[in-house]
């Protein structure tokens, strides 16, 4: 396995251009006239004999995607604007200014003051907020402040790069600060923003507050370039006061309602995921109203027609815990098993909609395979994806996957990714723990610290099969000696289903392509320098299976700065 060390490219103008058209491509590609056209008609790559490993130079430099002149102007970055200016010899300090809806009626307002460097990052928190916001500079000297000419008014997509054939952005892992799920539909024009509830954190204000406020904003624009407009604010049908742990409501949790989200190709159809619901209905549209069954989570579908959007179904799993009393709504980050279904903490819809995969980590069935046992609870966390098919309007469970090797702790459905017509899903479960590596290893074993392993299916007009066990070519860092780990926290695949990238949380993103029906690895990525973190962490692929994307962070420049990186593939073999 030889070692190509390149040039990285950090997010500069010709990457940028490679991002946008990689978007583009991606999404005509989905939404041309249905899902079900080109089955059958796979591309074929070209098969690699040994996977290809590509090292990624870890020292930050370059350029980078910017707006505006000298006098003014901002990089995007990865959730923030770096704004840079020109300096003036009068100033003694500069003020930036936020527009949160630019020519709206809201006022402009102060976002950063008592500047005196000629640099400022603006990290973008509440995104629903500030769609179409606008930023001025403002010079000060020791008597008066006066704004610069430039006014600057940037596309927040930009730096919210959604690569993700499933339409939720590559940076979802990364998302500390706002915590905030975006998606765009296929023609660029709908805009969805998860806004849950914060009061799912352990800092809350006392009283909690009485009814959840968690949300998902939906904005439209008639044209690329253009303003956005709000055109919904949906909510549960079935929203109510977080739930508190004791009467000192000490520890209460909203739903997390927005805390997931699919949409399907024309925007029409969402999928929002509630992690933290606490009814114990099961299967579609049960009791609502119950509260017994805490973090067992829930779907809500909405549908669009005519502009005018509905909840279309309440979607539960078909097992739901009847009862569950102990808080824990799993995060990405989770060790531990725990109590609670986590039903939602992933979710995928198809293009045209129609079909609906989610991801329940916290399911305690040792069946394995496709519709087992679905009420045995002797493997805490084992993880399970339930899938769900619509016909007409109205939604129907459809299967139950377990991984082929079930083990308690596994936390499978950490991740899930449906291809365009849904024939194909993979399926990840960072906390596997077998020594096998590559494809179709030896699963039984369960030797090792958690690497994780991701699972591919597929289906025909309903019945699915496994087709593949998925792991880490090697079980190490390349490099080093720390383990590999957390392998599937992120998967993503082409349109066609025939290309899989996957991520690990500690320092790789990987490849894999199918060829009647068998799958290979086909690269695995990673930084060769000691200054890039969380390399790999989340990955996007192309619809044409073309072109990966993944983010890190590089811990050698500024701090938290975030950087894109872009692969490309041709002829079966990967380059940056
Ligand atoms: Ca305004
Ligand atoms: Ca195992």
């Amino acid at each position: 396995m030889s070692k190509v060390p390149l040039s990285r490219r950090p997010f500069t103008a010709s990457a940028a251009g490679v991002g946008t058209s990689l978007m583009l491509s991606l999404l005509l590609s989905a939404c041309g006239g249905g899902s079900g056209d080109n089955v059958g008609e796979p591309p074929a790559p070209a098969p690699a004999p040994t996977p290809t490993s590509v090292a990624v130079p870890g020292a930050p430099s370059g350029t980078f995607d910017t707006l505006g002149t000298a006098e003014f102007s901002l990089r995007y970055g990865v959730e923030r604007y770096d704004f840079v200016w020109s300096p003036s010899a009068q100033a003694t300090h500069y003020e930036l200014w936020e527009d949160p809806d630019g020519p709206g009626p809201l006022p402009e307002v102060q976002a950063g003051n008592a500047i005196t460097g000629t640099r400022h990052t603006f990290e973008i928190s509440q995104l629903h907020q500030r769609v179409n916001a606008t930023y001025r500079l403002r010079e000060c000297n020791g008597t008066s402040c006066s704004f610069r000419a430039t006014t600057l008014a940037p596309d927040a997509l930009r730096a919210h790069f959604l690569f993700d054939r499933q339409g939720s952005s590559v940076l979802a892992p990364f998302n500390a600060t706002a915590g905030t799920p975006v998606l765009v539909s296929a023609d660029l024009k709908t805009l969805v923003i998860g806004a849950p509830d914060p009061v799912s954190t352990t800092t809350l204000p006392r009283p909690a507050p009485a009814v959840d406020n968690s949300a998902v904003h939906v904005f439209v624009r008639s044209a690329v370039g253009v303003a956005w407009q709000p055109q919904a604010r949906l909510q549960a049908s079935n929203r109510r006061a977080p739930a508190c742990n004791n009467a000192a409501q000490d520890y209460c949790h909203s739903s997390s309602f927005g805390a997931g989200l699919a949409l399907s190709a024309d925007g029409n159809t969402l999928a929002v995921s509630a992690t933290g619901e606490t009814s114990n209905a099961r299967g579609v549209n049960g009791d609502q109203a119950n509260t017994d069954s805490l973090a067992a989570g829930a779907v809500y579908v909405f549908a669009r027609t005519g502009g005018s959007w509905s909840q279309q179904a309440y979607v539960k799993a078909s097992n739901t815990p009847a009862r569950n009393n102990t808080w824990c709504n799993l995060s990405y980050w989770a060790t531990q098993p725990c109590d609670g279904q986590n039903f939602g903490a992933s979710v995928a819809l198809s293009a045209d909609g129609n079909l609906l995969a989610v991801g329940a980590i916290g399911d305690d069935s040792k069946s394995t395979g496709v519709n087992g046992d679905a009420n045995d609870t002797s493997a805490v966390f084992a993880g399970a994806v339930h899938t769900y098919a619509r016909t007409g309007s109205t939604w129907a469970p459809q299967a139950y996957l377990k991984a082929s090797n079930t083990d308690a702790g596994d936390g499978f459905g950490t991740s899930v990714s449906l291809s365009a017509d849904g024939s194909t899903l993979a399926v990840g479960a960072i906390f596997e723990r077998s020594s096998a590596t590559g494809v179709g290893g030896n699963q039984s074993d369960n030797a090792q610290s958690p690497f994780g392993a991701v699972y591919v299916f597929s289906q025909d007009r309903g019945s699915w099969s496994q087709q593949a066990y998925v792991k880490a070519p090697v079980n190490t860092v390349v490099g080093g000696t720390e383990p590999m780990s957390y392998f599937g926290g992120r998967t993503a695949l082409s349109a066609h289903g025939e290309t899989l990238a996957v991520g690990s949380v500690r320092g790789m993103a990987y490849v894999y392509a199918r060829t009647q029906n068998t799958w290979q690895a086909q690269a695995h990525m990673f930084p060769a320098g000691p200054n890039v973190i969380r390399f790999g962490e989340a990955v996007g692929v192309s619809a044409d299976g073309n072109s990966v994307v993944t983010a890190a962070q590089d811990v050698g420049s500024e701090a938290s700065a975030f950087t894109l990186y872009f692969f490309s593939r041709t002829a079966g073999t990967w380059s940056q």
